[in-house]
């Protein structure tokens, strides 16, 4: 496979000259990102590309180049063989997603374009309900409008912010899963409850092949910076390099099921293979604090991290309470927590069942929680 830098940002091309193809060029499927500029639409597009998918990816304009995740697979369109290619675009623009479908006539759609931060979702509620929930009626739409109904597989990114995180709607196992009713807490899990609807809807009426994945929290060397486990490693690379004194963050004291976004847009393209169209959770069915993840990523560094008070007989009361957290070593608090970054109403805790995807995907994460850690802290450090 070879690869090219970026030029000029829109309108370029992969070049994937291997052999490890799984298609000719008569039966090349084609696909349709949104959202190919985010964390998962990066990996999506790689994975694609990897399998001989050619790959049109839907971007925002912005007044500076916003393509650092899909730069390694750019190319100038000028090229002979045009793999990839990307198209300017908006959810909340019905004319543009139709004129895109029209011209692309993908095989398969990747719904992965969203405004994705649940914080940011209470200051900008009207825009997300627009993007988030509107935006996929106006795939489906597009989709039924185009006659495409038969030949276009459409995939929804759901998530498990549709929960909530009510310990009452757990299954027998204390997990969440297809069956388990949603409560959401959020703007942005209000907007993503309509895009899961709807998603269904066309699906029962329109016998569109339309999926929800009901994806748990997934993260990556490539995570938004202001998304909780990349704040904590970026943070914990600067201040192991001398760059910076004290990490501020919100709750420290909710739970959440960690993947490898890598893992997961492997079964994002699994759920679109299958001769059924059906919803599934993807998750690793474990979960951890936040707190605990800020102390793994210190670890990696060497640093190893206390809660102020904290000794045997006080675990209980730390564990209720959102304390500093210092360096045992040199009795430094590196972490502390500021109000600022806490949710109007919270998710207090996430935890999936997996079982489905494992059985009829046969999806396999590779990644761990502890290599996950490891790789995106390591990325971090080479950035200082
Ligand atoms: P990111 O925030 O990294 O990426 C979001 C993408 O959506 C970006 O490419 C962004 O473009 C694009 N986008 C934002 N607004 C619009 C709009 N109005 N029109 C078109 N595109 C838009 O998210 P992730 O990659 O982490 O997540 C992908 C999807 O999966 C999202 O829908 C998210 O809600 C959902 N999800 C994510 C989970 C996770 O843990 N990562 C878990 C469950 C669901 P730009 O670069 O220009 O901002
Ligand atoms: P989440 O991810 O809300 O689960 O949504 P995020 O990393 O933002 O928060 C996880 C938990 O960490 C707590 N927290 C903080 N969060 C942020 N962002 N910043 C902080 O400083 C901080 N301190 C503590 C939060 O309160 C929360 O409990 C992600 C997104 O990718 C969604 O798009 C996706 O749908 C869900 O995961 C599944």
């Amino acid at each position: 496979m070879q690869l090219f830098p970026s030029r000029e940002g829109l309108g370029c091309v992969f070049l994937a000259d291997d052999q490890d193809k799984n298609m000719d060029s008569t039966s090349q499927k084609t696909a349709l990102v949104t959202g190919i500029t985010g964390q998962d639409g990066s990996y999506l597009a790689e994975l694609l590309l990897e399998k001989g998918y050619m790959v049109h990816g839907v971007k925002r304009r912005a007044s500076s180049f916003n393509t650092q995740r899909i730069d390694h697979i750019y190319q100038d369109q000028h090229e002979a063989h045009v793999n990839f290619k990307l198209h300017y675009g908006d959810l909340t623009d019905s004319t543009n997603i139709i004129r895109i479908i029209q011209e692309v006539q993908p095989d398969e759609i990747y719904n992965l374009g969203a405004m994705s931060h649940v914080k940011v979702s209470f200051d900008s509620p009207e825009y997300v309900a627009n993007v988030d929930g509107i935006g996929t009626l106006r795939i489906l739409e597009a989709v039924r409008i185009l006659g495409l109904c038969k030949k276009t597989r459409v995939y929804q990114a759901s998530t498990s912010e549709l929960y909530g995180g009510l310990a009452e709607n757990k299954n027998a196992q204390g997990f969440y899963d297809e069956n388990s009713p949603f409560y959401p807490r959020s703007p942005y899990g209000v907007a993503k409850i309509y895009a899961f609807w709807i998603t269904k809807n066309y699906r029962e009426a329109y016998d569109m092949f339309a999926c929800n994945g009901i994806l748990f929290n997934h993260e990556s060397p490539r995570r938004g910076e202001t998304f909780v486990t990349r704040k904590i490693t970026m943070a914990t690379a600067a201040i192991a390099k001398g760059k910076q004194e004290c990490l501020f963050l919100g709750n420290l004291n909710s739970q959440r099921d960690w993947g490898h976004a890598k893992d997961y847009v492997e079964a994002m393209w699994r759920i679109l293979q299958q001769d059924v169209a059906e919803d599934y959770v993807i998750a690793t069915g474990v979960t951890t604090y936040i707190r605990d993840f800020v102390r793994m990523a210190f670890a990696e560094v060497g640093v190893e991290l206390a809660f102020e008070g904290e000794n045997e007989s006080e675990i209980a009361k730390v564990a209720a309470c959102n304390n500093a957290l210092y360096q045992i070593e040199i009795g430094t608090v590196v972490v502390r927590v500021d109000p600022e970054y806490y949710r109007p109403t919270e998710v207090d805790l996430l935890i999936g069942d997996p079982t489905k995807s494992k059985t009829q995907l046969s999806w396999k994460p590779q990644y761990d929680l502890a290599a996950l850690v490891k790789e995106m802290v390591a990325s971090d450090l080479k950035l200082y």
